[in-house]
């Protein structure tokens, strides 16, 4: 395992500016999702796990909370690695399992932001005495590189429903990404929203209070800060609506007149009023879709782990047995 290196203050503005450039210049205007969560973001988005409206982030908590130690007994393994390490409350759940199995070594949260992994890592540290923390930043969408030091068995999980912010294409990449980084006793542990009723999931990501809304036009405050741009955030409104064809959430901020918008390094933005830019999919899966996105990967799914109600899934997959094409 690598340790910890956090990417430079301009290369991250660099891939900022590039990202924005790029998302502001197409026919339907995104921004990535990842930018949300700066101090204030990954605060409202904790808010947001709260609100009795947001099923995803409970229903998980109760798989795990249920499942943990006999997942933990069964695959035994010797590290976890986290993508996207997010809250700490349902690693802790996954570590003390790991610990009541009597085979964890060695926690290894990823996330893009060191500052967060920092301060998770030190309290992880007196909470886990015999545990190593071994941080790691980076991005979860590039490949992964787990190292040749790390303790194998290891349990990959990628939790929270995350892998929906990913399109299709880019969900099938990230997973042949951890099956090419997993040896053939290693396991990965999904967390997927599951579809629905879509008034149910809609209602999810419109909540009354307006926090959802405040998460949404917080990335517009970071380009403020960060890129010195100009958005005024009372002329942008959120909305989030379940595309039935795509199975996704789309949440959008809508310009609500005509609007032109300066952002240093990357030049004036017009915005028709009405226009918007997409901020995040969130894309909702059935088990076979699931099944194929797996297997196109190089891995299979092994348990499926579902409330009675169908509403989250976790799923344990492997890595299909090596074929004479892998190195
Ligand atoms: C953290 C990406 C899983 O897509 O449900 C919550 C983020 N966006 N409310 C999701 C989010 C709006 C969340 N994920």
């Amino acid at each position: 395992m690598t340790s910890i290196a956090g990417r430079s203050d301009t290369s991250l503005h660099a891939e900022l500016l590039h990202d924005v450039a790029w998302g502001l210049s197409r026919a339907q205007k995104e921004l990535p999702p990842k930018y949300f969560y700066d101090r204030r973001g990954s605060e409202l988005f904790d808010e947001i796990t709260r609100l009795p409206e947001y099923y995803l982030t409970r229903t998980e908590r109760a798989l795990l909370d249920c499942w943990s130690t006999s997942l933990m007994v069964a695959l035994r393994p010797r590290a976890l690695v986290e993508l996207g390490a997010g809250s700490a409350d349902k690693t802790r759940t996954l570590l003390d399992a790991m610990v009541y199995a009597g085979t964890g070594e060695v926690y290894a949260p990823m996330d893009v932001s060191a500052e967060f992994l920092d301060d998770a890592s030190a309290r992880l540290r007196e909470e886990y005495p015999t545990l190593g923390i071994e941080p790691v930043v980076a991005d979860i969408a590039d490949p992964l590189d787990l190292g040749p030091a790390l303790p194998r068995p290891a349990l990959i999980a990628f939790l929270g429903s995350t892998i929906g912010n990913f399109d299709p294409l880019g969900a099938r990449e990230l997973l042949a990404n951890v099956a090419r980084a997993m040896q053939p006793g290693d396991r990965f542990l999904l967390g997927a929203d599951l579809r629905k009723n879509p008034a149910v999931i809609e209602t999810a990501y419109n909540d009354v209070q307006g926090v959802t809304a405040e998460f949404n036009l917080n990335v517009l405050r970071v380009l403020n800060r960060d890129l010195g741009a100009n958005f005024d955030l009372t002329t942008f409104e959120h909305r989030a609506f379940y595309d039935r064809a795509l199975h996704r959430i789309e949440m959008h901020l809508v310009s609500t007149d005509d609007q032109r918008v300066t952002i240093p390094g990357v030049g004036t933005v017009a915005f028709a009023g009405g226009e918007s830019i997409r901020t995040e999919i969130s894309c909702k899966y059935d088990r076979v879709t699931l099944d194929n996105m797996f297997v196109d990967a190089g891995m299979k799914i092994e348990r499926w782990i579902t409330d009675s109600a169908q509403t989250y899934a976790l799923v344990v997959a492997s890595r299909e047995r090596a074929t004479s094409t892998d190195a």
